[in-house]
């Protein structure tokens, strides 16, 4: 079990201006901030992260909305860091989040979610290169 997670705020949430909030409930929950940057994706950028998601319905929707605007990346360091962020963050669609989540707080809808949070411990790592080098991970 690894102590990693990754996150996007994506740019509802930017748009909404949520972000400060956002890192707020995140570092008050225990999360360790080990790198950041605000960026943008590319719609070419946001389909090779996405790549999974390729086949799916919302695929189009999905990288359209991702490289929209502005997003915050980060990579936080807890014990039991994915199973506990996704639990912070609540269900995908916010409709089903429980009360106080961070999508329930945030989200606008199951496209726009507010965030991103890694599934596996396998992915967080793939995820969070996908934005950082080494060296930006302290
Ligand atoms: P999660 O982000 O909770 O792991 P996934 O992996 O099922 O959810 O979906 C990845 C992303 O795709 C979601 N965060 C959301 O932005 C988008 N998404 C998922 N389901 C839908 C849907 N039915 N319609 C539009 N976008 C969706």
């Amino acid at each position: 079990m690894s102590n990693r997670t990754f996150t996007m705020i994506k740019p509802d949430a930017m748009a909404d201006g949520h972000a400060g909030a956002i890192l707020d409930q995140i570092i008050k929950n225990g999360f360790r901030v080990v790198a950041l940057k605000q960026t943008r994706l590319s719609l070419e950028k946001a389909g090779d992260f996405y790549a999974v998601h390729a086949a799916r319905p919302f695929f189009g929707e999905l990288t359209a909305f991702m490289s929209s605007g502005t997003i915050i990346a980060a990579i936080l360091e807890k014990e039991n860091a994915v199973a506990d962020f996704r639990a912070l963050i609540g269900a995908t669609n916010p409709a089903n989040a429980e009360e106080g989540t961070i999508r329930k707080r945030f989200a606008r809808s199951v496209g726009e979610n507010a965030v991103h949070g890694s599934d596996s411990d396998e992915n967080a790592l793939i995820e969070g290169s996908f934005f950082f080098s080494g060296l930006e991970q302290f």
